[in-house]
């Protein structure tokens, strides 16, 4: 018996360094009202979906970064957001950096319900890059010192008619992050992210960070048989370009819509959450075919090392 979700991603343009947060949720805003005149009933925004993405610049002072983050959420700046997310009846994935009332920076995406109501806060657990400065890099990378590591995991919340969890942009990276929602039977994950084009390591075909954008989406949507929806900030951001490729993958792994520019664009599709019944029940019955008792050195060890004797 299907069960209906109606699910939209706003993928976003650039967001320059100069852009104020009053200019992108006007933007959002106006991706918000498209995605519910297409019927969506839940939208995902990207990954620090209000400021540029700032770990890409070097910054000394402390203060000058702070300027990115968020004090309280939601705050003046995002609450047109949430009285007209409120308004249609959408709930959203929003992506922004979180400062703390103790002081501590998080790369965070909150869950908020069809009434307005955040109803979970993921913080990123998996960060990428480097801490120090690469002077002769095109760009930084700069996640490791601009964040703490996320410290409540990954989680699965029942609302907006599903199971849905989050996770954010280079955790897309690790199976580890989708089996941990899998086994909370989550039926949807959702993320944001903000991916260069340009490998700053070697010389990669570009063509490669789509295809292995696609390539994890895909397995991870169809290993643990759920529905993921990717919403990617893309373009030219002050000159660092990121690829878009926002897109819904289905638990079959099938790519069901996906974006065609890298600019500020609504993608919507109406997920049959039953499709993944099927999975979970005869290939992924993770009661049925799961060997924990053998996959112990997932968890015992961080980097690879010697062959078990
Ligand atoms: N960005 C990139 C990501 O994981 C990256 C960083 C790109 C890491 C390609 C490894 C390979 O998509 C963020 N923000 O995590």
């Amino acid at each position: 018996m299907s069960r209906k979700f109606g699910l939209a991603i706003a993928q976003m343009g650039p967001v320059h360094r100069t852009d104020t947060r009053m200019q992108v949720v006007k933007r959002l805003l106006e991706m918000l009202r498209e995605a519910k005149s297409r019927g969506a009933e839940f939208v995902v925004l990207p990954e620090l979906a209000l400021t540029t993405f700032f770990p890409h610049h070097w910054m000394e002072d402390q203060s000058e970064v702070d300027r990115f983050f968020e004090r309280s959420m939601p705050n003046p700046d995002v609450q047109p957001l949430f009285d007209e997310a409120k308004q249609l009846g959408l709930g959203f994935y929003l992506g922004y950096a979180e400062l703390t009332e103790r002081g501590e920076h998080y790369n965070t995406s909150i869950l908020i319900d069809r009434e307005g109501k955040i109803v979970g806060r993921y913080r990123k657990v998996h960060l990428p890059g480097h801490g120090d400065h690469k002077p002769d890099a095109p760009f930084q990378l700069l996640e490791k010192r601009y964040f703490l590591v996320g410290d409540e995991g990954f989680k699965v919340w029942s609302t907006v008619g599903t199971k849905i969890g989050m996770c954010i942009c280079n955790d897309r990276r690790w199976p580890e992050t989708f089996r941990v929602m899998g086994l909370q039977s989550a039926e949807v994950v959702v993320l944001g992210y903000n991916t260069p084009s340009h490998n700053i390591h070697w010389n990669e075909s570009p063509h490669l960070r789509m295809f292995h954008h696609q390539l994890l989406l895909q397995a991870h949507a169809h290993e643990n048989a759920l529905w993921v929806g990717a919403a990617a900030k893309c373009g030219f951001e002050d000159g660092c370009h990121m690829f878009g490729g926002s897109c819904i993958v289905a638990p079959t792994g099938e790519i069901v819509a996906q974006a065609s520019t890298e600019g500020d664009e609504v993608i919507t599709y109406n997920c049959d959450l039953s499709l993944g019944d099927n999975f979970r029940k005869h290939v992924f019955d993770f009661a049925r075919h799961r060997r924990p008792e053998h996959y112990r050195l997932i968890v015992e060890r961080v980097g690879a090392g010697d062959p078990i004797p």
